[in-house]
């Protein structure tokens, strides 16, 4: 339809620029016959591109997919929880079967420990027989020990070797108070001591032939006195005279105390 508008507009254009050329001033002629229709003229450039349309409706909702499947790979390990609260402690278990027999220890190595045993038999050994007399004190590394038994020196000190020991004879103040301690306890007014000086007079010598290193004796003595013109054995006032020595008769009775060590 506007191809054919825009002929004939380019037609009637024609026909009147024909009248303008073609005809003289003052001259009339009659319209001629119309010349056949021109050629198609050659296509015109593409027009610019229109406006974008708007949206349409939305379409109705497809049909549920299929399931998917999941392949993808571990995710990497979480962080390390706190650290709990200590469990209570099982049971026992049953006893393991015994070991092997161990390798031989060295002699220098076993004969410390032998050592100490031997002397812990001894200390033991020496603590029973002490509790086997009716009274016994403990004096340093010695016993003190007695039955209670009264009788000569010459008496008294056989029992005590028999028994293993010697007539007691206190080595310094400490031995000396508890000597009268347990005499007093005892009940006993005066006991042995355990030196004589039957082998040389003035000289009083232990049962070992030892002098003494520690001596209490009481004001005056020894005085090698009495009855018989003579005093050769050692013994201890309890209640008369609180501990002193004396030198008396060897025959006299009195009480009887043997030491006793290892
Ligand atoms: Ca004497
Ligand atoms: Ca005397």
């Amino acid at each position: 339809m506007a191809l054919s508008t825009l002929y004939l507009a380019v037609l009637l254009l024609s026909l009147g620029h024909a009248e303008l050329t073609d005809s003289p001033p003052g001259d009339s002629c009659s319209a001629g016959v119309p010349g056949s229709p021109g050629l198609n003229g050659h296509n015109g450039q593409p027009g610019r591109d229109g406006r974008d349309g708007k949206d349409g409706a939305t379409g109705p909702k497809g049909d549920r997919g299929e399931p998917g499947v999941c392949e993808s790979e571990p995710g990497p390990p979480g962080k390390m929880g706190p650290v709990g609260l200590p469990g209570k402690m099982g049971s026992a278990g049953p006893a393991g079967p015994r070991g092997e027999k161990g390798d031989t220890g060295l002699p220098g190595d076993v004969q410390p420990l032998q050592t100490d045993i031997d002397a812990i038999l001894l200390r033991i050994a020496l603590v029973e027989k002490a509790a086997s007399f009716r009274v016994f004190r403990k004096v340093g590394a010695k016993y003190y020990v007695t039955e209670g038994l009264q009788g000569s020196y010459d008496a008294g000190l056989k029992f005590c070797r028999e028994a293993g020991g010697d007539l007691v004879v206190p080595q310094n103040e400490t031995e000396n108070d508890v000597l009268l301690k347990m005499l007093t306890q005892l009940g006993a007014k005066i006991a042995w001591l355990g030196f004589t000086d039957r082998k040389t007079e003035g000289t009083f010598l232990d049962s070992r032939g030892s002098s003494l290193s520690f001596t209490k004796w009481r004001s005056g003595e020894p005085n090698d006195g009495g009855s018989k013109g003579e005093e050769d054995c050692g013994m201890m006032y309890v209640d008369k005279y609180n501990g002193l020595w004396n030198d008396v008769e060897c025959d006299r009775n009195y009480h009887i105390v043997c030491e006793i060590t290892n």
